[in-house]
């Protein structure tokens, strides 16, 4: 391949791949978008360890209701809020300190979850294999609708996250705790106007390469 085609090629892969994260919230308990497959986290035992964080139940030991109509594990972790009434069902939260990462066996174009209790120490990360994507931190005013500071258990907002090929979420915490549930998510199908670009791409490649080869017999 010539340097100009390679420079070409390298340009064209930028454009098709290069396209932000769009972040949007709905109310919750869980996505509005069509054809997601959903984790609830209600099929692991309480208490299970997972992909860098844990599984709580509303039963985990230590467990109690609060005035949010939520399950508190005081100073651990609270139950994302699911809405007005009360819930008895499982979370997943990453602990101070924590790292937990979901990757997926194929590129999504959505990742959606309903963030409990959004703190300045959370941070969501979203990857296409090493590069990132967008990444986020709560309760700083960098996303909408989302109160600043920490520790607003009673709000249950759902955050959706689209872009055009996620292969892994990254989810970190400074402090107790990350506590999110519902993760949702729909796998990518690329899009017309990306194969119409590779098809043009391929075309201007192959046409250098054509004019190279009739330029060296001239
Ligand atoms: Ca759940
Ligand atoms: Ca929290």
């Amino acid at each position: 391949m010539t340097r100009t085609a390679f420079i070409a090629a390298a340009a064209l892969l930028a454009s098709v791949q290069a396209h932000a994260v769009t972040v949007t919230l709905t109310a919750g308990p869980s996505t509005a978008v069509a054809g997601a497959n959903v984790e609830t986290f209600e099929s692991y035992a309480a208490g299970s360890n997972l992909n860098g964080g844990k599984v709580y139940a509303w039963n985990s030991p230590g467990a109690a209701l609060t005035g949010d109509n939520i399950y508190l594990i005081s100073g651990i972790s609270a139950q994302p809020k699911h809405g007005a009434a009360l819930v008895k069902d499982q979370w997943f939260s990453v602990a101070g300190g924590g790292d937990a990462t979901f990757s997926f066996a194929s590129a999504q174009s959505y990742v959606g979850f309903l963030w409990g209790s959004v703190d300045t120490y959370n941070r969501v990360t979203f990857y296409n294999g090493s590069s990132v994507l967008g990444s986020y931190v709560g309760g700083t005013g960098g996303l909408p609708n989302v109160p600043t500071g920490n520790g607003h258990q009673g709000t249950a907002q759902y955050f959706n996250f689209f872009a055009d090929a996620i292969t892994s979420v990254r989810f970190q915490s400074g402090g107790n705790a990350f506590e999110i549930d519902n993760l949702a998510s729909v796998t990518a199908v690329p899009e017309p106007e990306s194969y119409a670009l590779l098809l043009a791409g391929l075309g201007a490649m192959a046409f250098v390469a054509r004019r190279r080869r009739s330029d060296d017999l001239r």
